[in-house]
């Protein structure tokens, strides 16, 4: 586990969050193939409580009723058609496995006509009983609810959120649990997103891996086993750290996120020359065990950690491209991109009054939506500065960061070896520096301000001499303040 195989030339996954299986499919086909996507993280497709208030909000998939195969994102077939179809052009499938808890509290039927009762504790679909879920036995806070992430027991043993917490230390449940997983992998999924992994104990992790298939061999290599990365927020502070799961997957790096745009925001004199030893350097996990992004599903609506005032959203574009470009030219983790729908944000005090804001149209019955630049689906993977630094994060994958120049404050540049190089001005004055960028001498396209379009360059060119410096000249009134070049 925690090792990933990707097509060579793509290294990087997006999520495509709450997007339907059709529509997935048509963009592994349209979009991801031809740019160097390795991986597509899918929104929970399994069976999920239906919520009238608020109506339909997005996290009632967060919320299991039973591993049948109808969600929001559409049935069974649909789903295998879009893992059969993002195969076949060599763009892997991550599920978001929900597989720490079920509801919350009430009854009702599912996305898939199951019924359900959070408060009998009672899904016959799976089947699960009230057996099969901790309780007082486990759990000590009379609520039944985490009160204390100080308490490792709580975190583990008691509700996160009210969701009834499944006892993964019954042989029965983590058989259940594997079935649904290996159910996933027959068809072809490549890998998962443990949802909540915080709040499961790593041995009942370990024993569920340890039942997992290898990956389907009509696409991969035999004896292969499922990617894992595992959600667990770990900012420092809590006794449950990321380092209890590295051994079994990657792990969330939540730090990164957060404290990238400190930087880019000027929170607290931080500045982006800081950037300079990004990573291990700041008490980060190791790259080698982490997934790296600049906003999650989860903490661009607030929930989560990171807060407002520091996680970076498509709502501040500029910005954004920004820390995507850093995240992309950086070498520090997997790089995940966050692919978002637009909802009416409204923060007041701290809390945005639409963080449960669901999907465009609901999905409901729906099979071709996420159509990319209509006002509802913001498509942040397929923005041109963003989709260009995917190209550029694969063709740099193997080279060293050199030539780090900064003016102290916030201007930076650096390459990768020999074959890439960014520049970034998030002054409020004007960059206008002789730099080394580590290149062959040539004339290069900047694919920030421009595509290469069969060697006529759309944007600004940068020339670079036979020594390997250039005049590298920012702007601080251009909409993005940065440049990236690279060797093809
Ligand atoms: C919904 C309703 C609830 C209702 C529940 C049941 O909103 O009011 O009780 O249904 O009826 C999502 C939504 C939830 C939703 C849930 C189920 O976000 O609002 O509940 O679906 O529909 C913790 C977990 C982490 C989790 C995160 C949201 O550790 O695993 O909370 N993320 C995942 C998913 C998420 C999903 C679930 C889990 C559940 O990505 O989409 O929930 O399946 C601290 C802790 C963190 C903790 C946060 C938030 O963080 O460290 O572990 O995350 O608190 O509670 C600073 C600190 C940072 C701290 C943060 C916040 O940043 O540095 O450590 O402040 O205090």
């Amino acid at each position: 586990y925690g090792t990933y195989d990707c097509p060579s030339g793509s290294d990087v996954m997006v999520h495509l969050f709450e997007w339907t299986h059709a529509s997935v499919a048509d963009e592994c086909e349209r979009f991801l193939s031809e740019n160097g996507f390795c991986a597509v993280q899918v929104s929970p497709p399994n069976e999920h409580r239906v919520i009238d208030d608020p109506w339909r909000p997005w996290y009632q998939r967060y919320q299991p009723v039973s591993y049948s195969m109808t969600s929001r994102s559409g049935n069974e077939l649909e789903f295998l058609d879009m893992v059969n179809r993002c195969n076949d052009v060599g763009v892997r499938v991550y599920v978001d496995a929900v597989i720490n808890h079920m509801t919350g509290g009430g009854f009702g039927v599912g996305s898939d006509g199951s019924v359900w009762s959070g408060d009998g504790l009672d899904y016959p679909s799976v089947p699960f009983g009230s057996t099969d879920f901790n309780g007082a036995n486990e759990c000590s806070t009379s609520s039944l609810e985490i009160e204390n992430y100080q308490d490792v027991i709580q975190v583990r043993n008691c509700r996160l959120l009210g969701l009834r917490d499944l006892k993964l230390a019954k042989d029965y449940v983590r058989g259940k649990v594997a079935e649904y997983l290996n159910k996933l992998v027959g068809y072809g999924v490549a890998g998962f997103r443990v949802d909540a992994s915080k709040h499961m104990w790593p041995g009942d992790m370990q024993n569920i891996f340890n039942r997992l298939n290898n990956l389907n061999t009509r696409w991969f290599p035999s004896n292969t086993k499922p990617f894992i990365y595992q959600e667990v927020i770990d900012m420092g502070g809590e006794p449950i750290t990321a380092s209890e799961y590295t051994s079994m997957g990657r792990v969330t790096e939540f730090k990164y996120g957060k404290n990238l745009g400190d930087c880019i925001r000027k929170n607290n004199g931080e500045k982006i020359s800081y950037l300079k030893n990004f990573g291990e350097g700041w008490g980060f996990m190791s790259g080698v065990d982490a997934v790296s992004f600049v906003d999650n599903h989860d903490n661009q609506r607030g929930h989560g950690a990171g807060g407002f005032g520091s996680i970076l959203t498509f709502f501040e574009d500029r910005w954004y491209k920004m820390a995507n470009a850093f995240l992309l030219a950086w070498p520090y983790g997997y790089p995940r991109i966050m692919s978002s729908y637009n909802w009416p944000r409204n923060i007041v005090g701290g809390t945005d009054q639409n963080d449960w804001v669901g999907p465009p149209d609901n999905g409901a019955g729906d099979t071709d939506y996420a159509v990319c630049f209509n006002g509802d689906w913001i498509c942040e993977h397929r923005w041109r500065q963003i989709t260009n630094m995917v190209h550029f994060h694969n063709a740099v994958i193997n080279a060293v960061v050199q030539n780090w120049w900064d003016n102290g404050e916030n201007m930076i540049a650096f390459s990768r070896g020999n074959i890439g190089f960014l520049a970034m001005n998030n002054e409020n004055y004007d960059m206008n520096e002789w730099l080394q960028t580590g290149l062959p001498g040539g004339v290069y396209c900047d694919i920030i301000s421009g595509d290469d379009v069969l060697g006529a360059c759309t944007g600004k060119t940068i020339t670079v001499n036979a020594n390997g410096f250039a005049q590298v000249t920012i702007s601080s009134g251009d909409s993005d303040p940065m440049i990236a070049i690279y060797f093809r």
